[in-house]
């Protein structure tokens, strides 16, 4: 009998506190497919064992969308029963160790929501994380059960002629009626979220290279035929992965063969599977004319990313979905600094730096603000899948920074080599198991007993238990009788959904002090030490509220608080204007320096939206010529120019406010740029003809960070141009439009027409289609540019609603969903949020729409009105009624129900 749940039914809420061990271990697993998009046919054979640990109780496997034909249990019919999507086995052996073959078929050729097994221009691709692995066959679909996998792969020769899996390839042939066969041991064990197929017609790249430990290895990229000469960038990626890792932490590949595949329907960057990543091909495939220099700059990371997940996730992985973080904060971190240790200096770090605290600024301390907010480490979740976010990333990632920092000493300033012998102590003890987070703070402190993390570990998990943005109110006091200095710091965290009151976190503060009208690094002075140790201090703050003097400050110095961003936390500090400009100019600190010029910009921003009147500009004659200072500076590299003179975005302006007008802010913004571009006018002249010949393309940090620069002005001048109708900019960008020969340059140029509204940008898109017609990732460009272009006068929704009509639009492929509805809903504030509310109207078609195609994308896209609460009216009730209108449809998915009604819940 089919059991189906009754709509009204709430989803089981799943618990950390519940977690059991399992009561059945898989030792091995035989899987054989035989591949045909319509009805795929699995036969599963598995060894299994109780575990003597826990009670002895049925063995329920996880199943979702498969059709069960045959079970046997040692060679034998056995009686089972199905409940709730479980395959439920009673009448096991007493013997420990039993066969158990279950036979089921699936439709790959019908799965739109891209999780288990699925068609994607006539190749087969698998996506099993969190819990797709049960819509391929009945298993325990959990993260701490990890058994030893061979597959078999049977498909017809012509039409799939690659068949791959994990691991290492036993045997392959011919097989009758045209089809061949294939047999992939993997010799790790696993747990089911990573194995992967993949079965089409493919090419590849390869290249064999041998690691310092003197193994050799073949690496390979899958790709379409066709796609072959994009392949390179991921590559180079990918053998520099490989190296970083052996040299930053030891960590060597441990496979004969790695392999990357590129599918062009997939509902995320990437995937780790052991020895067989699939990936996104937006993540792949690059070459001048196709890319831009962020393209290959997020290829790099990503390839990066998933390479690293080889020893962090899948050596030692999650014990349950509650540690995601153990593996993807940990990961993240390595990533950032695998793109890091590639920069060839000191500024395109702190470049890497920069980009990396805006990502978390601008999307998780929202989220952590929202009714998303969880911490690091969820207590609770409906439906796993929503809880792949910047926070378990992001935010993740910076705790294992903060590790880093804390494990600091003398002779170790940054901690690199005492958390890199936390990593290994973490291998020595948990290599081959499913751990905690908790398991992995305990390895890098007990590998640095001596170190603040060691001292404060307890409380430092504080990070992983509570959510919310923690915010350091700083006063100073400066006595010049005494001539000391004193910071008083006080923390606090707002309450988050389920968690009112929170307890002091361990905040490492990393500071210093810039004299006020010298502008000199001042030594710093702790009391009691005869002499000043450096110009930078790390303090650690634990206390609610707690304060650090220095001695022998001659005169006010201006504070640098937090360099590096050395903790993810709010800094409030009541800086004068002078000392934010004396930062701006003379801040050894790099961030802290940019974060200047950001603290200026959004002040001035704020001031202007609270006032009455017209939204306009006022930015003082003092912030226009800081910036013209840093554009025109000797010295400064092209990438941090660029970052200094880029305002703060709208999202992150409208998280200051406690009442969000969206349109008030876009119009403050947009007369804030029309006035640094009018002002500037000459110096972005200059600075676009001195950056825009790069010779030959390199998609290096340092000519990268000169495109963008030279992006950035071309950009500034045509929309100058625009309020003093002058025709030869828009004319030079469409020239350059024209003739660039990367996509970086072309495309800045397109996008500086299109946002300034200049009639030169209808053709240039026309133009740019008809080029690049026969590119995917290109044309999602052109469909987000659009999409996501500055609005004058509401035409864009209009423009986005015949977007959906294109010939090219395709709803089920996620990237071109993602490059027109997400683009407009969730990347263009100033478009989306109307008064007339018809933005918000569209996105509940939308999210209805996707939602029952694929339920991941259609929840991604729901998390667009996290922040409706903050919205002034007549936003805040036309968004409450846009989700009500979702919540009320009674065959949500579990992932879109999640969110939408934790945006409703007081
Ligand atoms: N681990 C995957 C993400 C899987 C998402 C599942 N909804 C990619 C990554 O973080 O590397
Ligand atoms: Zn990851």
């Amino acid at each position: 009998m089919l059991l189906l749940r009754d709509a009204n039914t709430p989803a089981a809420v799943i618990r950390r506190a519940d977690y059991s061990a399992p009561a059945f271990w898989i030792d091995t697993v035989h899987l054989s497919f035989d591949l045909d998009p319509a009805k795929t046919r699995v036969l599963n054979k598995m060894t299994l064992r109780r575990n003597p640990d826990v009670p002895e109780q049925a063995l329920r496997l996880d199943g979702d969308e498969l059709n069960l034909a045959r079970v046997l249990v040692n060679g034998a019919g056995t009686s089972f029963k199905l409940d709730a999507g479980q395959l439920v086995l009673e009448n096991l052996p007493a013997s420990d160790s039993f066969e158990l073959e279950i036979f089921t078929t699936c439709a790959p050729a019908k799965n739109t929501k891209l999780m288990g097994l699925y068609v994607s221009n006539d190749s087969f691709f698998t996506q099993c994380e969190a819990e797709g692995f049960r819509r391929i066959t009945y298993y325990l679909d959990r993260p701490d059960v990890m058994a030893s996998f061979t597959v078999t792969l049977r498909a017809d020769k012509a039409k799939y002629p690659v068949l791959l899996s994990n691991g290492n390839l036993l045997d392959s042939g011919t097989l009758d009626d045209g089809r061949h066969f294939a047999t992939w041991v993997d010799p790790f064990k696993k747990p089911c979220y990573l194995f992967a197929l993949v079965a089409g017609q493919l090419v590849c790249r390869e290249q064999r290279i041998t690691s310092r430990a003197g193994k050799d290895h073949l690496l390979q990229v899958y790709v379409r035929p066709g796609d072959m000469d994009k392949t390179e960038h991921a590559m180079t990626s990918l053998i520099n992965s490989v190296i970083w890792d052996e040299a930053r932490f030891g960590l060597g590949l441990d496979l004969e063969r790695f392999m990357i595949v590129a599918t062009s329907d997939f509902n995320m960057g990437a995937m780790e599977n052991k020895g067989l990543n699939v990936f996104n091909t937006k993540y792949v495939l690059a070459n001048q004319a196709t890319a831009t220099d962020v393209d290959f700059a997020n290829i790099e990371s990503v390839v990066g990313h998933e390479y690293f997940h080889n020893w962090t996730g899948n050596r030692i992985t999650c014990r349950d979905w509650f540690q995601l973080s153990l593996k993807e904060g940990l990961t993240v971190f390595r990533d950032q600094e695998f793109s890091m240790d590639l920069c060839a200096d000191a500024s395109s770090r702190a470049v890497k730096r920069i980009e990396d605290v805006r990502v978390l600024r601008t999307a998780q301390f929202p989220e952590d603000a929202g009714p998303m907010a969880h911490p690091v480490r969820p207590d609770s979740y409906i439906e796993i899948n929503n809880f792949y976010t910047v926070t378990i990333y992001e935010k993740g990632a910076e705790l294992v920074r903060m590790m880093q920092t804390l494990t600091s000493g003398q002779s170790d300033p940054l901690g690199r080599e005492g958390f890199a012998r936390g990593m290994t102590l973490y291998f020595a003890r948990h290599d081959g198991s499913a751990v905690t987070c908790d398991d992995f703070a305990q390895a890098i402190a007990d590998a640095n007993p001596d170190s603040a993390l060691a001292k404060l570990l307890p409380q430092f998990n504080r990070w992983y238990s509570q959510a919310g943005t923690p915010r350091l109110t700083t006063t100073t006091h400066y006595d010049a009788t005494a001539q000391t200095y004193t910071l008083n710091f006080a923390q606090s965290c707002p309450a988050t959904p389920g968690q009112e009151a929170k307890e002091a976190f361990v905040i490492p503060v990393s500071l210093g002090l810039v004299g006020a009208s010298s502008g000199a690094a001042l030594p710093l002075q702790l009391p009691g030490s005869a002499v000043a140790a450096s110009d930078s201090h790390l303090f650690v703050m634990t206390q609610a509220a707690e304060s650090i003097t220095f001695e022998n400050v001659l005169e006010e110095p201006v504070p640098s608080i937090l360099r590096g961003f050395s903790a993810p936390v709010i800094v409030d500090f009541d800086y004068s204007d002078a000392q934010l400009l004396t930062l701006l100019a003379h801040d050894p600190d790099p961030f802290n320096r940019w974060e200047a010029g950001q603290r200026l910009a959004l002040r001035s921003a704020i001031h202007a939206i609270k006032a009455a009147g017209p939204a306009t500009s006022s930015l003082d004659a003092a912030f226009i010529s800081a910036m013209r200072s840093v554009l025109r500076h000797p010295t400064l590299d092209a990438a941090f120019k660029e970052l200094v003179l880029t305002l703060p975005s709208e999202t992150y302006i409208a998280e200051q406010l406690d009442l969000v007008d969206p349109q008030r802010i876009h119009a403050v913004r947009e007369a804030m740029r029309e006035q640094l571009a009018a002002e500037l006018a000459a110096d972005w002249q200059w600075a676009f003809e001195a950056h825009c010949q790069n010779g030959g393309y390199r998609p290096d940090t340092l000519s990268s960070g000169r495109r963008a620069l030279a992006g950035l002005a071309l950009s500034m001048l045509c929309l100058a141009a625009r309020t003093s109708d002058d025709v030869i900019w828009p004319g030079k960008a469409y020239q350059r439009f024209k003739d660039a020969d990367n996509m970086t340059d072309r495309f800045n140029a397109l996008s500086a027409l299109v946002h300034a509204g200049h009639a030169l940008a209808t053709p240039a898109l026309a133009r740019f289609h008809s080029l690049f017609k026969s590119e995917e990732l290109v044309l999602d460009k052109w469909f987000a540019l659009q999409a996501g272009c500055t609005d004058r006068g509401g035409q864009v929704l209009s423009a986005v609603r015949q977007l959906l009509k294109h010939p090219d639009f395709h709803i089920r492929n996620p990237n071109r969903a993602r490059s027109v509805i997400f683009s407009y809903c969730s990347a263009n504030p100033g478009a989306f949020h109307r008064a007339d509310a018809a933005g918000y109207l569209f996105w509940s078609e939308q999210v209805l729409e996707l939602d029952a195609i694929n339920p991941q994308v259609a929840a991604r896209l729901a998390r667009a009105m996290d922040r409706w609460k903050k919205l002034a009216e007549p936003y805040r009730n036309a968004a409450f009624e846009a989700i009500k209108r979702v919540a009320a449809k009674p065959d949500l998915s579990n992932d879109v129900r999640e969110v939408v009604s934790r945006a409703l819940a007081d």
